[in-house]
């Protein structure tokens, strides 16, 4: 009898620590949660008849939560065209919000793990690239993987110093030539990598440079210096959001996807934020899958997107 329950305890400690893992993300898209599902549901409980006013009142909330002028219109017309009623808005909405997660690919991160597996962060400044490399360098250092960072941002004084205290909490190696081409620090950082035996490789970037122009060139000559030395390296290059900013920040998307093919979005400050509605934009708009999500400032406040968990923490 004592061995049944001995065997049963880590079952039940992992679920216990999963339940958890959920209800920190679920606290941590409560807002978004709120704005996205709660806030259109009230409306559809005060408005049993769903007509012209109360699909205007949808449509607005749908804006309001992030989702794009567009995006929110069609999702109106469909209500319209499929005569949906009010009691089945609820499942009506997961359905949809499902198909356009699912529409944009895989929400899981390439990693192969007998390859050197680049990752080349990119975004404005302050959207979160730094933390954001900080904390995927420990989860890959903890999953066993031999990590190395590259401190591409050589334009603020400071992001050097900055991404350093980074690999040493992580406990990772780091790559760092001050006031050298950033182009030329991912050279020997890839060097580096090949000569050693590194697999996980995470480049860090300048959010600002004289103009925008000047950052859109110096990514450009870093994902050339990416595809020329390491061709066969697996490559993910990962637009970091701040969620925050919402719709205002899915106009980067669009100058960096042409500048740097990305390959995946990587949306901080999730927790708190009431704009993730912005994950469905991304999505549908640029066909980019989010694979990250930041829901805090700390070392372990990283999450890898799950799409089924998000719809679930934001319907449930
Ligand atoms: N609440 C919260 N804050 C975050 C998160 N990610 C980053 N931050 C904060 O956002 C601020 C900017 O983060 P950085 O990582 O320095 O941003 P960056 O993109 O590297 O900025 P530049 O180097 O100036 O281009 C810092 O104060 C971080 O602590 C997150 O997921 N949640
Ligand atoms: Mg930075």
């Amino acid at each position: 009898m004592f061995n049944f329950f001995k065997k049963n305890e880590p079952v039940q400690n992992k679920e216990a620590e999963n339940k958890t893992a959920f209800q920190t993300f679920k606290d941590a898209v409560s807002k978004t949660s709120d704005a996205l599902v709660s806030n259109i549901l009230n409306i559809v409980s005060n408005n049993e008849k769903l007509d012209e006013f109360a699909l205007d009142d949808i449509e607005t909330q749908l804006i309001k939560a992030d989702l794009g002028v567009d995006l929110a219109v069609s999702i109106v017309e469909k209500i319209k065209e499929n005569d949906i009623k009010s009691n089945n808005i609820k499942e009506f909405l997961k359905s949809e919000f499902e198909n356009i997660l699912n529409s944009a690919g895989s929400n899981v991160l390439n990693f192969l793990p007998d390859k050197l597996n680049i990752y080349f962060v990119a975004g404005v400044n302050g959207a979160g690239k730094t933390t954001l490399i900080g904390k995927l360098a420990r989860k890959f250092k903890i999953e066993g993987n031999k990590v190395l960072l590259a401190a591409g941002d050589t334009f603020r004084a400071a992001a050097e110093e900055q991404l350093d205290i980074w690999s040493k909490r992580a406990d990772v190696d780091i790559v760092r030539e001050d006031k050298a081409d950033s182009a030329s620090v991912v050279y020997r950082a890839i060097e580096k990598a090949q000569n050693e035996g590194y697999n996980v490789l995470i480049i860090d970037t300048a959010g600002r440079l004289q103009n925008k122009f000047n950052l859109i060139e110096e990514l450009k000559k870093i994902k050339n210096v990416i595809v020329k030395k390491a061709p066969d390296a697996v490559l993910e290059s990962i637009l970091v959001l701040d969620a925050n900013l919402g719709q205002n920040g899915l106009s980067q998307a669009k100058v960096f996807k042409e500048a740097i093919e990305l390959t995946a979005c990587a949306l901080t400050k999730l927790d708190g934020s009431s704009k993730g509605g912005v994950i469905f934009s991304i999505a549908k708009e640029y066909s980019i899958p989010v694979k990250l999500v930041g829901i805090g400032e700390k070392i372990e406040d990283l999450k890898d997107f799950n799409k089924d968990e998000f719809i679930k923490a934001i319907f449930n």
